[in-house]
């Protein structure tokens, strides 16, 4: 395309190349960095009509407000718990987000980090590459996995994508959600401190934002107990992180895999000396094919709206 829409857009904090690239095509793009004063945005900035965001940076109200002609947010993710829904709805900005594309991923880094975290697998390729093998040091043995009750904790699009690559080695898959699930998939559990309870796994899977925050508890954390395995690849903010670190530190949860942290990009200073933590950067959806088609959407959502046809995912 040679020829520019007229529509001026903003992009708010860093996206990457294709997206930047893709959007330079299209629109007269403005970008706005993160840790921008809002309250004096250049007025070119001022101009945009709309906003790309990725997921850890969201929408906040403030910019919502800085851009006074703003219809339209384009979130390169699928959680939008980092931008103010109720706001947007109210100043009559549509949102849309970036489901299903990276839904494949983000299972995958899932059960990635089960195995990882289970069986021990980066505590034992740190001891190899020290030399400590060589030396003879016998590394530690651990719990099995295969006929584990594995509890998903947020059965939707992610939760049953983990629960379908699961089936072959669970004992049991089992779920908490606000409300069981109207087909039936899986055994449910309503009350998350039995959900707790009785699995060996409980794997984070829900979406973020106030109606999750510190869903799971040093509670939920002494009934999943010393055995137990938790895997996070949703949003830091459903753990109780000060919980999670002591649960850990004291041995009264056996392990933990986390993608995601309540203050990303820093991470608890316990959690790095801890042998029984595997850590990821948030990289549930970080390949070079999901990151493209997750582009590709908010490309194509941002076209609908251009073109005043229906957005292809809205959440507002
Ligand atoms: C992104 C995510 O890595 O889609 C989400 O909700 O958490 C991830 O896909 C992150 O939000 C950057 O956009």
């Amino acid at each position: 395309m040679t020829d520019k829409a007229p529509i001026p857009v903003a992009t708010f904090g860093p996206l990457y190349p294709y997206l930047d690239e893709a959007l330079a095509q299209r629109f007269t793009v403005h970008a706005v960095a993160q840790d921008a004063d809002l309250t004096a945005l250049p007025p070119e900035a001022r101009e945009a009509r709309a906003l790309i965001s990725f997921g850890t940076v969201g929408a906040p109200a403030a910019i919502m407000d800085a851009l006074p002609k703003l219809e339209m947010i384009g979130l390169c993710s699928v959680g939008y718990d980092k931008v103010d829904i109720d706001h947007a709805r109210a100043s009559g900005i549509r949102v849309t987000n970036t489901p299903d594309v990276l839904t494949d991923d983000v299972a995958d880094l899932a059960v990635g980090l089960l195995y990882a975290t289970a069986r021990n697998i980066v505590a034992n390729d740190r001891m190899v590459r020290a030399g400590d093998w060589a030396r003879n040091v016998k590394p530690a043995l651990c719990g099995r996995l295969t006929g584990k009750r594995i509890g998903i904790l947020g059965l939707g699009r992610i939760g049953r994508a983990i629960a379908r690559r699961l089936e072959p080695v669970a004992g049991e898959i089992l779920y908490h959600n606000r409300r069981p699930a109207a087909d039936g998939a899986y055994r449910y559990v309503a009350d998350p401190l039995d959900f707790a309870r009785q699995s060996d796994v409980i794997i984070v899977a829900t979406s973020g934002g106030p109606e999750a925050r510190k869903l799971v508890d040093a509670a939920m954390l002494d009934a999943l107990g010393p055995d137990g395995v938790i895997i996070n690849i949703s949003r830091g903010s459903v753990i109780d992180e000060e919980a999670l670190v002591a649960a850990l530190a004291e041995r009264r949860i056996g392990g933990a895999g986390l993608d995601v942290f309540a203050n990303e990009p820093h991470v608890p200073e316990a959690l790095l000396s801890m042998e029984h933590v595997v850590l990821q950067p948030h990289q549930g959806s970080a390949t070079v094919e999901t990151r493209k088609a997750m582009a590709d959407l908010v490309l194509a959502n941002l076209d609908a709206w251009a073109a005043g046809q229906p957005l292809l995912t809205p959440v507002v």
